[in-house]
């Protein structure tokens, strides 16, 4: 049994559950690579590895430096999308879009993934979004994007040469042919994209040709992969990447959604990423149906470390899985101020505003629960579940009263409020399955209050979680559970995050 508070790594498809969508993935030796979008969360691109493709752990993020990322202009769901991660002449590489006013791609480069990764040369003249990186035998890097374009680039300097040209973009009449990955395996060059948009149309497929540059011949029986149209319990399969085992076998990693409830089913966690196997028959790769059970590998499984569900604050700086929303200047986030203690303080008067204080960790587990002992006398502020500005449930405290607020879309309430006791308190939400129901069932429900001295949770409200899902809210991201600050100063001893799955 592990010990409290950490969470062993049973193995589970989605092998990152969670918001951890657009994976892209690489292997040197026995140890593979993975990074994700990250959207309006700073730090960006969170960073994996991993010895089975299963177990993955967070070894930082790649764009943790304000030099690094300004998000300051970026919509929720705007910011950082779509990164290709590949290893190259001894160095990792990652692109990237930064979807934001005067944004664009960004090239970073480093030779321990863990960190520090250089700061960014910016490729003004790529394309389009969702870039990727291949090099060809003789040193030629091809940088393809979404909508099948595709131009020579010196991606050291970020400079494109000579003039892009559009290859392959997917069925004809195909709705958001994006995520291209090009890859040279056997006799061929392989255009992997994404196509029918990342919702339930969703799917991938392929082509292969003998030059880099096309022409390439779709296949016969492209998509690949999808699952539009099935009852599977995995839903917007698509946006994926291949990897090869040492043994020899392939692999795919990819985006998916887990939709709850009725109809039309709502995802509340984002979309994750699952692993499924790949094999190849006259040199197209057949991909097994994505499961939630974990597909057979040919290889013993390696756990990783176990991870810290509870933090004390009592470490320098904070643990790789925070995100802040747009920035996290150190006046406004600290462990420092007050040792053992995480310090926020406000500049954004609530949830709602775009520079909100707020700082979470990614709800990765349908069932729930999230504790934090606040001490609200210098302000007010509290927990919460963001989707976004308009989409979010909070419990707040001040020295005075907890109460809960709701804001979905264009209303915001205050659903419940009560005297809060003196001193220190512990806020507390959980969520959880519905109760049974009919077609109207939403996918969760979220429970927001706070424990009594001796223990006892006080539930306030009780509220449906169909409105902080992706369905609902719009956008490409999910829900992030975490503290915030709406005036003065807050200050947090611990934050406890607990899975109750299973
Ligand atoms: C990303 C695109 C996609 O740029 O969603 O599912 C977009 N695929 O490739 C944002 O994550």
């Amino acid at each position: 049994m592990p010990p409290p508070h950490q969470l062993d790594k049973r193995p589970t498809n989605p092998v990152l559950p969670g918001l951890h969508p657009d994976p892209s993935v690489c292997r040197v030796g026995d140890d593979y690579y993975l990074a994700c979008s990250s959207f309006e969360y700073f730090p960006g691109v969170p960073l994996f590895h991993s010895r089975d493709l299963v177990h993955w752990t967070q070894l930082g993020n790649v764009l943790d430096r304000p030099e690094q990322l300004r998000l300051s202009s970026a919509w929720s769901s705007g910011g950082i999308y779509a990164p290709t991660l590949r290893h190259h002449d001894g160095r990792f590489w990652l692109i990237v879009t930064n979807c934001r006013e005067g944004g664009g791609n960004l090239i970073v480069t480093a030779t321990d993934p863990a960190g520090p990764w250089s700061d960014p040369v910016l490729a003004p003249d790529v394309p389009g979004i969702d870039p990727d990186l291949a090099w060809d035998e003789d040193g030629t890097c091809w940088c393809t994007v979404a909508g099948g374009w595709q131009v020579r680039i010196d991606p050291s300097t970020g400079r494109t040469l000579g003039t892009p040209h559009q290859l392959w973009a997917g069925g004809p009449d195909a709705k958001a042919p994006e995520a291209p990955h090009l890859y040279r395996i056997g006799g061929y060059w392989y255009l992997l994209i994404a196509e029918g948009g990342t919702e339930r149309g969703h799917g991938v497929s392929i082509a292969r040709g003998l030059s880099p540059a096309g022409p390439f011949e779709p296949c016969p029986d492209n998509p690949v992969l999808t699952h539009r149209g099935t009852d599977r319990p995995v839903q917007n399969t698509g946006h994926a990447d291949l990897v090869q085992g040492p043994d020899g076998s392939w692999w795919m990693v990819l985006l998916g959604v887990r939709p709850g409830g009725g109809t039309p089913g709502w995802h509340v966690l984002g979309r994750e990423t699952f692993l499924t196997p790949v094999t190849w028959v006259d040199d197209w790769p057949v991909v097994g149906r994505v499961s939630l059970e974990l597909p057979e590998l040919p290889w013993p499984l390696v756990p990783g470390p176990a991870e810290e569900l509870r933090d004390d604050f009592d470490s320098a700086g904070l643990r790789p899985y925070w995100i802040s929303v747009r920035d996290r200047p150190v006046e406004h986030c600290t462990t420092e101020e007050r040792p053992g203690w995480l310090t926020l303080r406000a500049r954004g008067t609530s949830l709602d505003e775009p520079d909100v204080v707020f700082t979470g960790r990614r709800q990765q587990h349908v069932a729930c629960r999230a504790r934090t002992l606040v001490d609200p006398s210098e302000g007010r502020g509290g927990l919460a579940v963001r989707l976004d500005e308009q989409h979010h449930y909070a419990v707040e405290a001040t020295g005075t009263e907890v109460r809960v607020i709701a804001r979905v879309g264009s209303l915001s309430t205050v659903v419940a409020e009560r005297p809060a006791p003196a001193g220190p308190l512990v806020l507390a939400l959980t969520t959880a399955p519905p109760p049974e129901g009919g077609p109207c069932t939403g996918p969760d429900v979220v429970s927001l209050g706070f424990e009594q001295s001796d223990g006892t949770f006080t539930e306030l409200a009780n509220l449906d979680g169909r409105y902080l899902s992706t369905e609902v809210a719009g956008g490409f991201t999910g829900r992030v559970i975490g503290l915030y600050a709406s005036d003065g100063t807050l200050r947090f001893d611990w934050f406890d995050y607990e899975p109750l799955d299973g």
